[in-house]
């Protein structure tokens, strides 16, 4: 997945680049810094030493010795001062200039920490803000196959703006039902939901709610039911498959195959296999996805998602964010995303 938030260490990321939140002199520190430094060891800080320091908004490269990835990045963001003194600017270079170095060093996974967030009191929600819309925009425009993680320390540092999180949290609420573990009651729930799909058999629902979805899974079209009728005959006129309909709905809407995957945070290659195999199967978080970078309706992401054999249903909050962005008309997939990281669901892309 070309962007993905991540909670980890950045000392322990197995990537070809860590950025490291530094200071003007790139003499080590506390924070991230300090961590780097230690996991690192002493090299590191001579190597630092040879580079005569780093401007705030700018980076540096140096090798990663004990680190498990190649190179560290050193960026020095900038010290928040109330936000009317060139911050954001400030950190937007950073993240400019460390992807740029990387990109120069042929490096095709690089991990964030959240720059200035920490010591430096940048708003933690406005730094990731920052951190995903550059990210994004570079990857967008970026025409090698890179990863980037954006590393979330401690998740209870996490935050997404109080106002996205408080409205999300009273529309899951709303409509989340809670599942029981209690067995009386799933038993009971279950055979009503046999009963339920029965009576849906000869309508056009597919429901995964209580996991019965062979049994009631029915086709777009109906079949004449003749003596004729043969289990070859049927498997010859399949409906649309998935793969098929996200071509055509991309056609439709006037995008590029990369425009669509790129927006749908999902890598070319991935997209290659879906579209050379008529009959692949994507997960959810794919599905959506798709279902996201091409703007659809709620309904037509139904449709979409039914294709790959999924739905969407209340008693699923993954699903009650998705239908919240949706319902809004919000299709930033990173935006969608940290609401999801937010709320300790997985995340949309491969
Ligand atoms: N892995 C990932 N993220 C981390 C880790 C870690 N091991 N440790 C901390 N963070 P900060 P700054 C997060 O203070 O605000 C240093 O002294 C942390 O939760 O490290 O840019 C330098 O030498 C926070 O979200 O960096 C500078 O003087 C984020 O990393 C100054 O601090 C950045 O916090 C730089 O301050």
């Amino acid at each position: 997945m070309p962007l993905e938030i991540v909670r980890n260490d950045i000392t322990k990321m197995a990537v070809d680049a860590i950025v490291n939140a530094a200071n003007n002199e790139l003499k080590g520190g506390g924070g991230v810094d300090g961590c780097i430094h230690r996991a690192a060891g002493k090299e590191l800080l001579k190597e630092c030493k040879t580079l005569g320091g780093c401007e705030t908004g700018d980076a540096k490269i140096t090798g990663a010795y004990k680190l498990p990835c190649k190179y560290v990045i050193h960026t020095v963001g900038p010290v928040w001062n109330g936000g009317k003194n060139n911050e954001k600017a400030l950190l937007e270079s950073c993240y400019r200039k460390s992807l740029a170095l990387a990109k120069a060093h042929g490096c095709e996974t690089v991990a964030f920490p959240l720059i200035s967030a920490g010591v430096y009191g940048y708003p933690k929600d406005k730094a990731l803000r920052v951190a995903v819309d550059i990210i994004s925009e570079f990857l967008l425009n970026c025409d090698d196959d890179m990863t980037v993680y954006i590393v979330i320390f401690d998740k209870k540092a996490f935050t997404i703006g109080e106002k996205l999180f408080s409205d999300i949290k009273e529309f899951i609420d709303d409509n989340y039902v809670e599942e029981h573990s209690d067995r009386d009651s799933f038993y009971s729930r279950r055979l009503g939901a046999m009963k339920l799909c029965d009576r849906e058999a000869s309508g056009s629902r597919v429901s995964e709610f209580y996991s019965c979805d062979e049994e009631c899974s029915v086709s777009d079209r109906p079949y004449p039911s003749t003596s004729s009728d043969s289990l070859d005959d049927r498997l010859k006129v399949l409906d649309e498959s998935f793969s098929e309909m996200l071509l055509r709905k991309i056609d439709e809407k006037g995008m590029t195959d990369a425009q669509c995957y790129k927006k749908a945070n999902i890598d070319r290659k991935l997209f290659s296999k879906i579209r050379s195999n008529p009959l692949y199967r994507p997960g959810k978080t794919t599905a959506v996805a798709f279902a996201i970078a091409l703007e659809l309706s709620l309904k037509e992401t139904e449709e979409l998602l039914k294709k790959a054999g999924f739905a969407l249903s209340h008693s699923n909050k993954f699903d009650v964010i998705i239908e919240f962005f949706i319902q809004k008309g919000n299709y930033n997939i990173y935006e969608i995303n940290e609401a999801l990281f937010a709320f300790d669901q997985c995340l949309l892309g491969a």
